[in-house]
């Protein structure tokens, strides 16, 4: 019999040992994720973690990220209490105080302002968790304010409003069923470790891969059929060249077009312009390619599914455009709403399309009211404006500098990062110094944090009870495995606090997140007790699984009906200067090339970060520890550097310094950093003002630079 010591070494759970294990998940990355996780908790401490094996997702599988928990969420910056800035903005003077003192501050605060300047000059905004959503929406909406806005509006909205102008839905890839894999920007390697196995087995079992990819990924060399390796921005003209290609050919579905396709003949004389005599000088990809490409989703395309990843094909300034010109290859190949190929999936609970319905959209809309003001990025982004009825927040530091079309006074937000925002310097940070009233919500102590005037302690997924939906009609509630640490609070827990210090006219939400909760999920079978007890995601009876041309047969979410290539709600606003077909314009500023000869790409995705939340955790830092800068050898050899050496990377806004780190896998011409460094902040070398007219989204992955060595690899 091992001892008490040897069972308490190796952790095992036990009477004896007093360790038990709880079931929650892991919530650092993409919402479509949060892996299941069985944390061993002894004395009220997580002293272990491993996936949960019987989880739908995960299998008992975690990534770098997830099997960092623990020292995730007991960062030694972890907010502690509810604390007031004492000093200047910025000096890091905060004094502790209670919540109550917190709340009635707050409250007082953001009820002056709705009373002197209008409900619409506080403004609710949140970064990349995406939990709580409804809740802070709904707050925004019961105080009477249209300013609610999302890191969304960079992130995945664009790809969203392309769907939603085409057919009005939400739209996912059928992978499980395809013959032809179209991953345009995909590299799961980098962003979803779930999806490179899924890759895996299905390359096995002898799906087609078509890789579209700037750089030569570990998803190119190891799964791709056919590799295409576009200049970055440069999809829209790669699009249409297949399509020309595979309408010249005559490998098109025409009874399908003809039942379901609206602005075909529009289209395929547009696409005309994009052909062997121009694509290579347009894309960098000879038009051989395109001709393979053609010709394999001629041969394996029936089903075809294309996943066009959101954040590389969007951050660009012609994005929504190249993005929907993707889109018009599903749609002539007769391939939407099919089987294996891409299917309406209408969202069940913020973003997450589950199969079942609840009633989260009701939950906000009924706190929406029709006479509030024209939010944030209304006026600027006319289409964003129609489709989202949301602010665009890519225009918020503009209006709190400018303070026009009206004045936004304070801003309370659940996780504020300046660096997420072009030109940050000079943008958000200079924003959030100038406001007269800045709450952040965080689990963590900020280089944002340091500018507001109330900063308040948000616990993490460990800490509090949630709902959770994932694909195949789960349904999932969890417990808290441990306690809140320190004074901190669940965020929805504090929404629903404050609608209640305001005395907001919502019984609703004043009731709490169970309640809301409750109500929400009213048309699934479970109660929230039954899905809390079950301990993992439960099926939910109310699922129902995609059926083919259901959608299509019931006619589209579109003025016409059909999935359009040629979208009527565009056509029927010329006074917004876009354009109803999905054309193509370069995605390079005319910023002299002579001069910043070079391509700057940033926020390419590493398997050890996530964007500003885990630079900070030893374990993951250690795994790339520089900021740095990837180039070719050929454009090194140029500048003469080498490997490990500083680069100094500039762009009319300005320069920073990095580690320079050279590859192959990098096209030439092109230099790639990683963000949200705080030594080496990318974002700053990017205009603000370089934002798609359609989706207001800013070019992250396309402007010109220079480089230049800076010091050798020793120094
Ligand atoms: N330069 C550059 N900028 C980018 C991008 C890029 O590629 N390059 N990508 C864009 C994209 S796609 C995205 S999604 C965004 C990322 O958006 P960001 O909002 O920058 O994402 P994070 O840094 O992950 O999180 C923001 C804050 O939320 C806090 N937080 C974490 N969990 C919780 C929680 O449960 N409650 C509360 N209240 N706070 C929490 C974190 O500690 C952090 O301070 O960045 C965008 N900006
Ligand atoms: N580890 C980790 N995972 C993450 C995140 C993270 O920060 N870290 N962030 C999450 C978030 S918020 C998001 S939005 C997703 C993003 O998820 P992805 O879109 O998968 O991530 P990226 O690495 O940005 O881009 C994928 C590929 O697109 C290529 N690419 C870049 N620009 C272009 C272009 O113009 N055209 C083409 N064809 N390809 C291009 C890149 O070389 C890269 O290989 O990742 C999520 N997953
Ligand atoms: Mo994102």
């Amino acid at each position: 019999m091992p001892t008490k010591e040897e069972l308490l070494k190796a952790k095992i759970p036990c009477p004896e040992t007093g360790i038990t294990v709880r079931r929650t998940f892991c919530d650092i990355c993409s919402p479509g994720a949060h892996c299941g996780v069985d944390a061993y908790v002894k004395d009220g401490e997580i002293i272990k973690i491993e996936g949960t094996k019987d989880h739908p997702l995960n299998q008992g599988l975690l990534c770098t990220k997830g099997a960092s928990n623990r020292q995730y969420i007991y960062r030694e910056d972890r907010i502690k209490t509810p604390l007031k800035r004492t000093g200047p903005k910025g000096s890091g003077q905060f004094a502790p105080i209670t919540w109550e003192e917190a709340y009635q501050t707050i409250a007082e605060k953001l009820l002056g302002y709705r009373s002197q300047y209008g409900a619409q000059s506080v403004f609710f905004s949140s970064g990349y968790s995406k939990w709580y959503r409804p809740f802070l929406q709904r707050l925004c909406y019961s105080f009477g304010s249209p300013n609610y806005g999302t890191e969304s509006g960079t992130c995945f909205t664009s790809g969203l409003m392309a769907w939603e102008t085409a057919t009005g839905f939400p739209t996912r890839p059928d992978m499980r069923n395809c013959r032809l894999f179209l991953g345009w920007a995909h590299n799961p390697y980098f962003s979803g470790y779930l999806g490179a196995r899924n890759t895996e087995r299905l390359k096995k079992d002898g799906v087609k891969f078509i890789i579209i990819d700037t750089m030569y990924t570990q998803t190119a060399e190891k799964i791709a059929d056919l590799f295409l390796q576009p200049r970055p921005g440069t999809d829209g003209a790669l699009a249409l060249a297949i399509g020309n290609e595979l309408i010249s050919n005559d490998w098109i579905d025409h009874d399908y077009i003809d039942k379901y396709v609206h602005g075909f003949e529009e289209y395929a004389q547009y696409c005309k312009g994009f052909n062997k005599d121009n694509v290579e000088a347009l894309t960098g990809v000879p038009y051989e390619k395109v001709q393979k490409a053609a010709q394999m989703i001629h041969e394996y395309g029936h089903p075809m599914s294309i996943r066009e990843s959101n954040a590389p094909l969007a951050h660009h300034v012609n994005g929504m455009q190249n993005y929907r010109a993707i889109m018009a290859l599903s749609a002539i190949t007769g391939n939407y709403d099919r089987k294996g190929g891409q299917t309406p999936s209408p969202f069940t609970f913020t973003h997450q399309s589950a199969g079942y319905h609840t009633l989260e959209h009701e939950f906000v809309d009924e706190a929406r009211r029709r006479s509030m003001a024209v939010p944030v990025g209304g006026t600027r982004f006319p289409l964003w404006n129609e489709l989202e009825k949301e602010a665009q927040i890519m225009d918020l530091s503009r209006q709190i500098l400018e303070g026009t079309p009206y004045p936004i006074k304070a801003l309370l937000a659940f996780g504020m990062n300046f660096r997420m925002f072009p030109d940050s310097e000079h943008s958000m940070k200079k924003a959030l110094e100038e406001l007269d009233f800045f709450v952040d919500v965080d689990l963590f102590m900020t280089d944002s944090s340091q500018y507001a005037d109330i900063v308040l302690p948000a616990c993490s997924s460990f800490e509090r009870e949630e709902f959770k939906c994932y694909p195949g009609g789960y349904a999932y509630f969890t417990t808290p495995v441990i306690p809140p640490l320190y004074e901190s609070k669940s965020d929805t827990d504090i929404m629903c606090d404050l609608a209640r210090y305001m005395k907001l006219d919502d019984p609703l939400l004043t009731k709490g997140y169970r309640a809301c909760m409750e109500y929400i999920l009213s048309p699934i079978s479970y109660t929230v007790s039954q899905l809390q007890d079950a301990d993992k995601p439960l099926k939910v009876p109310e699922f129902r699984p995609h059926e083919e041309y259901a959608a299509l047969r019931k006619g589209l979410l579109t003025p016409t009906g059909r999935f359009e290539l040629k979208s009527e709600i565009i056509a029927s606003h010329p006074e917004w200067g876009l354009d109803p077909l999905p054309t193509y314009r370069e995605p390079l500023d005319d910023v002299d090339p002579e001069v910043y000869p070079l391509t700057l790409t940033e926020g390419g995705r590493l398997p050890n970060a996530l964007h500003s939340r885990l630079h900070d955790v030893s374990w993951l830092r250690t795994l790339h520890p520089k900021a740095s800068g990837e180039i070719h050898p050929d454009d090194a050899a140029d500048y003469d550097i080498k490997e490990g050496d500083l680069m100094e990377i500039t762009t009319p806004m300005g320069s920073i310094t990095v580690e320079a780190l050279l590859s192959k896998r990098i096209q030439r011409g092109l230099v790639s950093v990683y963000h949200d460094y705080r030594e080496a902040n990318v974002s700053n070398l990017l205009n603000r003002n370089r934002l798609d007219p359609y989706s207001g989204f800013p070019a992250f992955r396309s402007n010109r630079c220079r480089i230049a060595k800076k010091g050798e690899a020793h120094e």
